[in-house]
């Protein structure tokens, strides 16, 4: 059995991560459609097309381990379990979102969840994840931080600054960068020297590996991996999964960048699409069982949806709820 091979988990495994990766994708759609419609003020910036990253990286990990995400981080929120009410809520603004109608999209966090926070500037949660990660190292405990980031973060100073610590103190991080060839319209070809980012650990004194980040199964194995090397006491991996995002940087992004049948090639491998013919392929799903799945989150969603139209917004006297200290006025977080 060859790696990668979906034949070597179960299918509750399976299943899970397949649904995962749908409730991804339906999530982004439906909150674009939300927004269109009125409901979601501010921008989305969808990860439809990405989803076997955040799903696979995060099957890997644990409760106890720690995310840090991006302005891209509905799909790290989903695949670390967070809940789409809450999300959906703090998408609309209504005051029982995840940050009470205050963040929005780029502030999403669940620290139950082991969820750091999304984060509006780019590459901001690396150096959080190794705050994290050196945290877990003192304290000798057995857990992992990842940091989510994409191509054009890993030129910021905050990347190299903090995989350099990270290097120096053998800390147990993982650096995924979900590398999805562009920084808003700009090609990593001409923000960098290099095309494979992983290539960069060397310079930090650890491995850097680079996947297929549109096959869920072989981002779950490549983090499992490092995973593992981190908590035997050897520090952290960059992971660099190859991907591809379908829709513009933001909802209204004319994509004037792309090159001509880029989307059409990268299409063709659309992790969704391709992991639900190996689960059919395989013989171990029937097509009425997927249908379930699909239909399931369908139904969560809407639920989800609901949730969030039936909140009011935040009045102005909840303002400085949860500003200062533990005064949150009796709001709960
Ligand atoms: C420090 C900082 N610089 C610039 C921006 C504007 N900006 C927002 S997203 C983005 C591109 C980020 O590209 P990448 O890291 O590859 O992530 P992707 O959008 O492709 O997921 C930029 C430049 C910002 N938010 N923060
Ligand atoms: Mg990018």
């Amino acid at each position: 059995m060859g790696k990668s091979n979906q034949s070597n988990y179960t299918n509750e495994f399976l299943q899970k991560l397949y649904r995962r990766m749908v409730l991804v994708r339906e999530f982004e759609l439906r909150a674009i459609e939300e927004r269109r419609q009125g409901f979601i003020p501010g921008f989305i910036h969808s990860c439809v097309g990405e989803e076997a990253t955040s799903v696979g990286a995060c099957a890997a990990l644990s409760n106890e381990d720690v995310i840090t995400s991006t302005h891209r981080g509905h799909g790290h929120l989903l695949a670390k379990g967070g809940d789409p009410k809450y999300m959906m809520a703090e998408l609309m603004a209504r005051s029982t979102g995840y940050c009470l109608g205050r963040g929005g999209s780029l502030h999403l966090s669940d620290f139950d969840l082991g969820i750091l926070g999304a984060n509006g500037i780019v590459g901001g949660g690396i150096p959080s994840a190794v705050g994290a990660g050196l945290a877990f190292s003192m304290r000798k405990e057995p857990k992992v931080a990842l940091a989510f980031f994409g191509d054009g973060a890993s030129n910021e100073g905050s990347f190299h600054e903090a995989a350099n610590l990270a290097g120096a103190w053998k800390l147990p991080v993982i650096f995924f960068c979900e590398n999805n060839l562009y920084g808003e319209g700009t090609p990593l070809s001409k923000a960098a020297g290099i095309s494979d980012i992983s290539k960069r650990a060397e310079g930090y004194g650890f491995p850097g590996i680079c996947i297929d980040g549109n096959n869920v199964i072989a981002v779950y194995e490549a983090v499992s991996e490092a995973k593992q090397r981190a908590l035997s006491g050897n520090g952290s991996t960059l992971v660099e999964a190859k991907t591809y995002r379908f829709r513009g940087h933001y909802e209204g992004d004319p994509q004037v960048y792309r090159k001509p049948g880029e989307m059409e090639e990268w299409k063709k491998r659309d992790p969704i699409p391709t992991f639900r013919k190996a689960l059919l392929d395989s013989g171990k799903f029937s097509e009425e069982e997927i249908q379930a799945v699909e239909a399931s989150v369908q139904k969560e969603l809407e639920e989800a949806v609901q949730f969030a139209k039936a909140a009011p917004m935040p009045q102005p006297e909840e303002a400085l709820a949860g500003v200062y200290g533990d005064n949150h006025n009796g709001l709960v977080f």
